[in-house]
């Protein structure tokens, strides 16, 4: 069995990793899997990505503990990139990313949620960075990621009192956007991805770059990038064919990514 699954429905892609026997804890295999995952998403068809794990108990559990109990210095630094890499690639993916987190997103797997665009959990979600009580700090991201998303108090207490939170804690400080039973998860994130997968691409991939590029730089710079995304829309043929929807009162748009 993959120890990544991937499947298309329709124009949204279910990513799914898929270690269940250690709660679907991150090792390299897992690591250069995903890598291979995303590689071969066709970015012409799918519109939205939900990133989940198998089972219902676990989103994602951590990196592998037993292969980083044996890591050099500098092997823990090459494991700590090829995390990075992979959810670089992934946040800024083209096309969006839900995270459905289906139980515990710990360590690693509190970061592969960061690294997709917005955040969903079933009721028995449980969050955390760990890492310091294992005598590490974060590594895939939690440093950085964290402090963005939930404001840089809550990720400092996140990250030094490595103190766990549950799903209606992680609704409060904003790590996740609603909370559902478990059972209707996927629904739910599935109605979240077709919500976004009915609009204009080209729109949602330029709104999404223009936010992700914003966030690092003096909003004076900021602005210039996001008027540089609008004006990369006039002219195609998804603009002419939404705001023509529009003024002909057309509730059917034909969406075409050009
Ligand atoms: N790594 C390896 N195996 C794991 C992990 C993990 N992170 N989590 C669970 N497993 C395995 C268990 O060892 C167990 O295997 P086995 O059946 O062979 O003994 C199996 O999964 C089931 O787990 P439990 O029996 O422990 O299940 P429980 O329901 O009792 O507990 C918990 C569930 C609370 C999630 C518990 O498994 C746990 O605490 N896991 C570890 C959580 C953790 O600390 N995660 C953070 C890891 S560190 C990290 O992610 C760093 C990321 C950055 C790396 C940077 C590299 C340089």
């Amino acid at each position: 069995m993959s120890l990544v699954l991937y499947e298309a429905k329709d124009a949204i892609g279910i990513i799914t990793i898929n270690r269940p026997e250690a709660l679907n804890a991150l090792n390299a295999d897992v690591l250069t899997a995903l890598n291979e995952v995303l590689d071969q998403i066709d970015q012409n068809t799918i519109r939205a990505i939900i990133v989940t794990g198998s089972g219902d108990k676990s989103f994602v559990a951590g990196a592998d503990i037993a292969q980083m109990s044996k890591l050099t210095a500098a092997e823990g630094e090459a494991f700590g990139k090829k995390g990075n890499d992979v959810f670089l690639k992934l946040e800024s993916f083209p096309i969006p990313t839900i995270a459905a987190v289906n139980g515990f997103a710990l360590g690693g797997g509190c970061e592969l949620s960061m690294a997709c665009d917005m955040r969903i959990c079933s009721d028995n979600a449980v969050f955390g960075q760990p890492e310091v009580g294992l005598g590490i700090t974060p590594g895939f991201g939690g440093t950085q990621r964290l402090a963005r998303i939930a404001g840089v108090g809550m990720a400092k207490q996140m990250v030094l009192s490595a103190r766990n939170i549950k799903a209606e804690e992680a609704l409060r400080i904003g790590l996740v956007n609603a909370v559902y039973p478990q059972a209707e998860l996927m629904d739910e994130a599935m109605k979240l991805a077709g919500a976004i997968a009915k609009n204009a691409p080209i729109a949602v991939r330029a709104s999404k770059r223009a936010i992700n590029e914003g966030l690092s730089l003096p909003i004076e710079e900021a602005v210039v990038v996001e008027e540089k995304a609008f004006g990369s829309c006039f002219e195609t043929h998804d603009q002419i064919e939404g705001m023509s929807a529009f003024l002909e009162k057309r509730k059917e748009k034909n969406f075409t990514n050009s």
